[in-house]
């Protein structure tokens, strides 16, 4: 643990407020250089009150590790974990750590990523102390055909864990999570393995929670927890904790049982079948209805006035 943590620790274990003579002495620097790490984690953008002759007093209202274990309860999923205050991309971390040997379930998050990734080379926004920007390792023994049951099987977790939490998400194809018809959450799957097998995916997620205003080229389109709910106080540690322990409960449920269960659970929480729909491929763009979500995770449409086509990759808007 950097001497930082151990700060970090020591006044979220603390009830009220911790002198700094006693941090100096119990993590062995200076009161200065306790003074230092202060003023860093405050540039983190934790609230850490100073008060002469009393000490430090935090409020934790960040995404360190030992704020997410505080509600953690899963078995493998979050246990290995890396909180980054500042990053490109957790996608891209955690990619490092699979190569360098990350067990199954290990977590990249970060604060702020200031170079976040959506799918195709777009951008995703994602400032400092607003969201929960994170990436997941995982191992699983599938085919590489099967990768996009990863991807619904995300969207199913995260799903899950927003309605614990209280806010009415849907997903849309294949892995948007919405509330009141805005994106809240997006995912971007990676993949690394041979023709046979996956060695590793990374499951790279980014839910927008705290903002109270989002950037203007994606207000129209875009939410965010504490929009969605003002009258529901929002703990980033504890959404974060919630959504691990689900996507833990669908992953174990693809890996025992396979797909046929999870898609069940992705139709009956979907918004997008039944609507009429713009699609976006790479080839072309048509309007037509969504019709259904099929065992190999692809989009069936109905063209307008045309054939039934098949969508496996591409870009659905509501029209
Ligand atoms: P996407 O290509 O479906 O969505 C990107 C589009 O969504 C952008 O072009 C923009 O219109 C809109 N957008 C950008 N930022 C936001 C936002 N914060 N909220 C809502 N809409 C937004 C979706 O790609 C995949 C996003 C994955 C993000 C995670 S965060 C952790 C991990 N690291 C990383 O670099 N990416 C993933």
């Amino acid at each position: 643990m950097s001497k930082r943590d151990e700060i970090f620790a020591l006044l979220l274990q603390a009830d009220g407020f911790f002198s700094g003579q006693e941090l100096s002495a119990r993590v062995g620097i200076s009161r200065a250089g306790v003074w230092k790490h202060i003023k860093a984690l405050q540039a983190e953008g934790y609230t850490i009150e100073a008060v002469r002759n009393r000490g430090y007093r935090l409020q934790p209202n960040g995404v360190r590790q030992q704020e997410i274990e505080a509600y953690l309860q899963t078995e493998w999923l979050g246990r290995a974990y890396r909180y980054l205050p500042e990053v490109g991309s957790t996608n891209i971390e955690a990619k490092n750590w699979a190569d360098g040997g990350a067990p199954n379930g290990a977590v990249v998050m970060a604060d702020l990523q200031n170079q976040g990734r959506g799918r195709l080379g777009r951008a995703w926004s994602s400032p400092s102390g607003t969201g929960i920007w994170f990436s997941v390792v995982l191992r699983p023994r599938l085919e590489p055909s099967m990768a996009p049951q990863i991807s619904l099987t995300t969207a199913v977790g995260v799903c899950a864990g927003l309605q614990q939490l209280g806010y009415n998400a849907g997903i849309k194809w294949p892995n948007d999570i919405y509330i009141d018809g805005r994106k809240v959450c997006g995912m971007l799957t990676e993949m690394h393995g041979s023709m046979e097998s996956v060695e590793w995916v990374v499951v790279g997620i980014g839910i927008n929670c705290l903002n109270k205003e989002l950037p203007p080229e994606i207000k129209d389109v875009a939410t965010s927890l504490a929009i969605a709910r003002p009258d529901v106080p929002v703990v980033r540690a504890q959404v974060a904790a919630v959504i691990f322990q689900q996507l833990e409960k669908y992953y174990n449920l693809l890996y025992e049982q396979g797909f046929a269960e999870i898609r069940q659970q992705w139709l009956t929480n979907n918004i997008t079948l039944g609507k009429r729909v713009k699609i976006s491929t790479l080839n072309e763009t048509f309007y037509g209805q969504a019709l259904d979500m099929q065992e190999d995770g692809s989009l069936l449409v109905k063209k307008e006035g045309g054939d039934e086509f098949k969508l496996v990759t591409g870009d659905v808007f509501f029209a």
